[in-house]
């Protein structure tokens, strides 16, 4: 039974007319304490992510074995290999046959997955777990032309890569399947946020958001853990965040609205109190009139858009990405603080490309400036925060900084003890690196 298994865990659904279901904790919890850890109901490893990690458990280690069919899926052992057939088999021959044309997204690839596993979960008696898949929500009719055009594009994905193995269903079961994952998906990232693939947690998705959450999501494995990164008094909702909460409420509930179809009213989208730190203005002799920050903001958010489409352009030179964060900078600079979330969205994006040339020296500026700001304008307990840190901490190691670069790990371990718990392999490997020469 359901709400008995919630129950032993100190959770509870609701469900209050008029304000909708959610989950709740019925005793007190404590900051870095697990609530619920989940297993994916259909989880999916990235295609450039093949051979670091196993398609099955995600356990990353050298020397893992190639599937002899396609020798495109790599697992630890023989039990894993068997474990994860039933879904490597949808691919299997098809990447054999279809070579360099095999392209579905990663998001067709989750959806065949889930599909191939409903069906084996029907005919061995539907377990009331999977039902709650129907529960989520979908907003195929508040879609935008964007997104509808991509939900067309993974349905015919899926008919062209996967229609061997799958009965697919009709087309407008197809819409409403995807734009429920759509919605519902989380994507599997490491210490460092370096994406890994992508699942579907019936559980985790019963979970409100808030910009002041009250637990965090980290991966063991493929599964999902929640612990609480605020203390919980029986009768608080659980919430997490759906989005990046570095932006200011304008920004975080435009694309609340666009991704997820409803706008926030937690206290800090009331209040905004952390709006003005984060739209800092620079201090100058003459003062900056209102016209020039709306038109620079303006700008600010017309740049994040390029910039992110210029990202996904094949072939583009890392050098031109560079160039315009640079230019950017320069422009924003002379209105905006360097505190300025803005600015350090761009200094981020123009770490992550010095990390791609391997230019250690040029991610560690990048990162000493954006550092302080994040550990300011994100909340207490931010995976954004202990991941710069880090980076940060293992690029100063590599440098041979050896005490700035245990500085940076012990505040990454910090925050990791209570998102990650303290027994995570990741704070393992972290407290062997501190102790390294
Ligand atoms: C905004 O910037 C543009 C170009 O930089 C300028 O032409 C325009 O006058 C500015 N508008 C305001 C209201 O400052
Ligand atoms: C924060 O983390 C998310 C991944 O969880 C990432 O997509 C996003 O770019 C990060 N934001 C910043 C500004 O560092
Ligand atoms: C991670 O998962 C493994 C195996 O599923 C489990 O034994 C271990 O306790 C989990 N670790 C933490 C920190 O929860
Ligand atoms: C209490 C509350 O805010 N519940 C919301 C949780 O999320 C669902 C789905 O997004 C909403 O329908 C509820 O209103
Ligand atoms: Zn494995
Ligand atoms: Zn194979
Ligand atoms: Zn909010």
């Amino acid at each position: 039974d359901w709400s008995e298994f919630y129950g032993s865990l100190g959770l509870e659904r609701f469900d209050c007319p008029g304000k909708g279901r959610g989950l709740r904790v019925t005793r007190p919890f404590r900051v870095g304490e697990l609530l619920l850890s989940c297993p994916p109901f259909s989880h999916v490893l990235s295609v450039k992510e093949r051979g670091c990690y196993c398609e099955n458990c995600f356990t990353r280690k050298e020397g893992l074995a190639k599937c002899g069919k396609c020798k495109k899926a790599f697992y630890c052992n023989v039990k894993c290999q068997k474990a994860d057939w039933a879904m490597h088999k949808l691919e299997c021959s098809a990447m054999t046959a279809f070579g360099e044309n095999w392209c579905p997204s990663e998001m067709t690839r989750l959806v065949a997955r889930i599909l191939a596993k409903k069906k084996t979960q029907k005919e061995s008696c539907a377990s009331e777990k999977i039902l709650l898949i129907g529960d989520i929500q979908s907003h195929v009719e508040d879609e935008d032309n964007e997104q509808k055009q991509n939900r067309e594009a993974d349905i015919a994905a899926l008919h062209r890569f996967y229609s061997k193995h799958l009965d697919l269903p009709e087309h407008k079961d197809l819409q409403t399947l995807l734009s429920q994952v759509a919605c519902n998906g989380f994507t599997i990232e490491d210490d460092e946020l370096s994406h890994m693939g992508t699942a579907v947690y019936p559980d985790v998705a019963l979970i409100n958001h808030s910009c002041l959450p009250s637990v965090i999501v980290t991966y063991n494995g493929t599964s999902a853990e929640v612990r609480a990164v605020q203390d919980m008094k029986p009768g608080d909702e659980v919430l997490i965040s759906y989005i990046d909460l570095l932006y200011p409420t304008d920004d975080r509930n435009h694309r609340l609205r666009e991704s997820y179809f409803f706008t926030c009213n937690c206290q800090e989208c009331k209040s905004k109190s952390k709006d003005k730190a984060k739209l800092k203005v620079r201090k100058r002799s003459d003062p900056i009139e209102p016209d020039d920050i709306s038109n620079m903001t303006r700008y600010a958010r017309k740049t994040i858009r390029e910039f992110r489409a210029c990202k996904h352009i094949k072939n583009i030179l890392p050098s031109s990405l560079l160039e315009m964060c640079e230019q950017s900078l320069e422009q924003m600079g002379s209105v905006f603080a360097d505190s300025n979330v803005f600015m350090l969205h761009m200094m981020y994006q123009a770490m992550g490309v010095c990390l791609y040339l391997q230019d250690a020296e040029g991610a560690v500026s990048y990162g000493e400036r954006i550092i302080k700001p994040y550990s300011q304008l994100y909340p207490p307990y931010s995976l954004n925060v202990s991941s710069m840190y880090l980076k940060l901490g293992r690029l100063y190691m590599s440098l041979e900084k050896h005490s700035a670069g245990v500085r940076a790990l012990k505040k990454a371990m910090a925050i990791m003890e209570v998102a990650h718990g303290k027994d995570h392999l990741y704070l393992k490997e972290l407290r062997k690196e501190i102790t390294q020469k």
